[in-house]
């Protein structure tokens, strides 16, 4: 068995491919709180287009992630977006690529410095109501950004340096929960293996990305699962962060990574949240699923996004106002996914 970019999609990457190989100079962007995917596919999109002689530069709305940094050449490929050397460098660039999101909302303060430049959006989110206009390839089908990625890499024959294979592996790593949720598939099991046999180093990244975090993090994991509540007549389980001690740590929205699989691991639970109410009174809320319930509609009521199985939402107002709310819509979903009839039955 081996893979190969799926044919509704093959003729869109080699548009990609083109286009990115004919530009000189690039603006490389991802969504607010840039996760491994969009990291990933950033800081091999870099590496790839240096080994094509095009220079490249990250400029993210939100901080580069700090244990993704192992990724990089150096920090000197991040441009700070709140410095005037990023839109220097966006009126400079002839084009921006955006990944993992399509969305304008969510690139934030980036989204003017690029809005006049051509842009190539890779992304598998489901299209939401505020798109960038620009040259799409965008399938929702793919397990990552970094499986598109990967297609466009092929199609344009490589090169294949160290640092594109680890930022692809990442990605897609890290987007599939580490190969063990529903959108991992064959191909990303293929693509996986043949980034391996490129030589990717499987336990230095595995380390680098799962055995890194700051004590911070597991304190605030410590205190945020003492917050646990659960309707598992409903399958429903739920957690807040400690707005206090998170404030207190310091932490960032990096430090909450996978803690909404916690709630998700109880036998029952078909909807899990994550509530964590910011400085500015909103609430966030990240949603997962593990049942029929499309949690990205779910999100859509609260006018948040993202995918079938995981989505997000930024809602206005306190953590206590907003989460009553919240939870009602979740149990209304899950009754409605479920049917009447089937009411009781476990998934
Ligand atoms: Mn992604």
């Amino acid at each position: 068995m081996s893979y190969r970019t799926p044919e509704h999609r093959a003729a869109r990457v080699t548009e990609v491919a083109d286009a990115l190989g004919n530009a000189r100079r690039v603006v490389l962007t991802t969504h607010i709180n840039a996760d491994g995917d969009g990291a990933g596919c950033e800081a091999a999109l870099l590496a790839w287009l240096a080994g094509r002689g095009i220079e490249a530069r990250i400029v993210n709305p939100t901080p580069f992630p700090e244990m993704f940094e192992f990724l990089l050449p150096g920090l000197d490929v991040v441009i700070d977006a709140k410095t005037p050397a990023a839109p220097a460098y966006c009126r400079s660039a002839d084009l921006a690529v955006v990944v993992d999101t399509g969305e304008a909302p969510r690139v934030g303060r980036i989204n003017p410095l690029i809005s006049e430049l051509p842009k190539v959006i890779i992304d598998h989110h489901q299209p939401g109501d505020s798109p960038l206009a620009g040259l799409m390839l965008v399938d929702t089908q793919a397990c990552a950004t970094g499986e598109l990625l990967y297609d466009v890499i092929s199609a344009a024959g490589g090169p294949w340096p160290q640092p594109v294979c680890a930022g692809l592996y990442v990605a897609i790593m890290t987007d599939t929960g580490s190969f063990r949720f529903s959108n991992s598939t064959p191909a990303s099991h293929l693509i996986a293996a043949d980034l391996l046999s490129r030589g990717v180093n499987l336990e230095d990244i595995f380390e680098r990305v799962h055995a890194t975090w700051p004590l911070r993090r597991i304190q605030l994991l410590r205190a945020t699962l003492d917050e646990l509540d659960t309707d598992l007549d409903h399958g429903l389980a739920w957690v807040t962060v400690p707005r206090s001690l998170f404030v207190e740590l310091r932490a960032t929205s990096e430090d909450l990574e996978g803690f909404v699989d916690y709630p998700r691991s109880i036998r029952g639970v078909q909807v899990a949240m994550l509530f964590r109410q910011t400085d500015d009174n909103h609430t966030k809320v990240s949603f997962r699923s593990s049942g029929p319930v499309d949690v990205n509609a779910l999100a859509g009521q609260f006018g948040g996004g993202g995918h079938i199985k995981a989505a997000g939402a930024v809602i206005e107002g306190p953590v206590d106002q907003v989460r009553p709310a919240v939870i009602e819509a979740a149990r209304a979903a899950v009754l409605a996914a479920a049917g009447p009839a089937q009411r009781d039955t476990p998934p």
